[in-house]
């Protein structure tokens, strides 16, 4: 008889709708590549951890009270409607321009200190919202939007009504996105809407622990004047030019009520599972301090050793021990973000649902 590999006892949270989503590349330095943030992604992460046992739960729609307390409204309602006025408008059949992809950005330096006016053309406005020109927006790409942030507040749901450990199978990410612009492949913050549910759900404290291989520039800014939100993040260094460039380091430390409950841990290219354990140690630590009754786990899978988009080295086993050190705080709300490599995303993913089980004895 063969033996059976124990079932993994964490609920993996999906939508279907998060393959709808084909943003058709990314224009990187002036030029449109194939990009990395692919459907398959979603594909790959279920596979392996439906054949892993984890038992699949479906998002469950929510309305959007909690996406417009960490989210400009005008940012919700520009997401959801900026597909179809493009189409409406002619660009995809009148110019051959496929994607929502903008072109000017309101930037300090542009205006000197004026309020950016809302320009009425759209190839204008496009730029109001997004930071960057790899972040395209396609027919389906609202519908995957909406269902990831679903799948986020369905996991945090489940988490809060007791469940130690829930995984939230988030296509597209959206640990970049800030309160009113998006940006880095990611459209909503699925880990601040996660996060921004706890609380409303009675969890005082909330930790954010982000080991995506970059910065989650969008989560830290969301909560950067807030206490009862601490964000942490260990991540390859910007000033090591890797995006997002403009922030992420670690002198970066919260604002006003929020001072001192932010912490980044950039990171030289080439760390591997040492220093990388290391760090996140570190900032397990700091974020106890804060007494967080909820965790939030921003899972970017892209700090392994075979990831296309970072030079960090990180491993399987890594991955087990960073899950499994976080989850170890408390009741936890895991949140898929980076990681694209497609044949190592399903066992890396494996590995860390199954250290953030040990940490609850479920494994
Ligand atoms: C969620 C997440 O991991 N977002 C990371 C976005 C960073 N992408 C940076 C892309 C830089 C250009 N990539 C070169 C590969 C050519 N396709
Ligand atoms: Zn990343």
């Amino acid at each position: 008889m063969s033996e059976q590999p124990a079932r993994l006892a964490v609920p993996v949270v999906w939508s279907e709708d998060c393959l709808r989503h084909d943003p058709g590349g990314e224009v990187w330095l002036g030029v449109r590549d194939a990009g990395t943030e692919v459907p398959a992604r979603a594909l790959a992460l279920r596979d392996a951890l439906v054949a892993a046992g984890a038992p699949i739960v479906e998002a469950r729609p929510h309305g959007e009270q909690v996406l417009r307390a960490v989210h400009d409204g005008s940012l919700v309602d520009h997401l959801a409607g900026v597909w179809a006025a493009w189409e409406k408008a002619g660009y995809p059949a009148d110019y051959g321009r496929d994607r929502v992809v903008p072109y000017v950005f309101p930037t300090p330096g542009m205006l000197a200190g004026l309020e950016p006016h809302p320009p009425p053309a759209l190839h204008g406005r496009a730029g109001l919202y997004c930071y960057d020109t790899m972040t395209l927006i396609g027919p389906g790409s609202w519908e995957a939007i909406r269902g990831a942030a679903d799948a986020a507040q369905t996991a945090a749901g489940l988490v809060s009504a007791g469940t130690p450990v829930a995984y939230a199978l988030c296509r597209p990410p959206g640990h970049h996105v800030t309160r009113a612009a998006y940006g880095g492949s990611c459209y909503l913050n699925n880990a601040a809407v996660a996060a921004q549910a706890l609380r409303a759900a009675g969890a005082d404290r909330v930790a954010v622990i982000d080991i995506d291989a970059h910065h989650g520039n969008g989560t830290q800014m969301i909560f950067y004047a807030r206490a009862d939100v601490f964000y942490g993040s260990v991540h390859v260094d910007p000033g090591a030019g890797w995006f997002p460039h403009y922030a992420g380091y670690a002198g970066e430390r919260g604002t006003g009520e929020g001072a001192g409950a932010n912490r980044n841990l950039p990171l030289a290219p080439g760390t591997g599972d040492d220093g990388w354990l290391a760090a996140v140690a570190a900032l397990c630590d700091e974020a106890a301090a804060h007494r967080p009754e909820a965790i939030v786990v921003s899972l970017g899978l892209d700090a392994a050793e075979a990831d296309p988009e970072s030079p960090l080295r990180v491993s399987e086993d890594g991955y087990r021990r960073a899950a499994r050190a976080a989850a170890a705080l408390g009741p936890a709300v895991l949140i898929q973000e980076g990681g694209y490599d497609l044949p190592t995303l399903g066992p890396l993913a494996v590995a860390a649902l199954a250290g953030a089980a040990a940490a609850h004895d479920l494994a």
